[in-house]
């Protein structure tokens, strides 16, 4: 189902109702933005649509201004946590072969550091 509601029995649902608890970067009407609990860098940030969307395709096609409103505040972040001049990663494992644990669309922002690459 990708219209945006939130979904019982999900973790991210949760903690966007303030239900679960989790250390909030920043916030706004559209997204809410926190510390990833097993952090893979010195930063590592995820920010989630408070709407529910379980994965980047179904975000981008459902809500393609809310995707964008997702990226815009990687950039947020990124300020936010002093790790945008140095450059740092924006991540969305989607489905099953990236390892996607949580089914609610988050971007992982990691960064402080400079990370392992991947690619040519
Ligand atoms: P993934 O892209 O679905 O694999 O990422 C899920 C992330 O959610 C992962 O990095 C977890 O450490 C993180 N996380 C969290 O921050 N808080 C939680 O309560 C749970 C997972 I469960």
């Amino acid at each position: 189902m990708a219209d945006g509601q939130p979904q019982p029995d999900c973790l991210f649902c949760k903690i966007v109702a303030g239900e679960i608890p989790a250390t909030v970067v920043r916030e706004t009407d559209l997204t809410l933005a926190f510390k990833d609990i097993n952090p893979q860098a010195p930063v590592h940030d995820l920010i989630v649509p408070r709407a529910h969307y379980a994965n980047a395709a179904e975000l981008a096609f459902g809500a393609p201004e809310l995707a964008a409103a997702v990226l815009l505040e990687a950039r947020e972040v990124a300020k936010t946590e002093g790790i945008a001049d140095g450059g740092y990663r924006v991540v969305f494992n989607t489905d099953a072969h990236a390892g996607q644990t949580v089914f609610h669309v988050h971007a992982h922002v990691l960064g402080g550091d400079f990370l392992a690459h991947f690619g040519t």
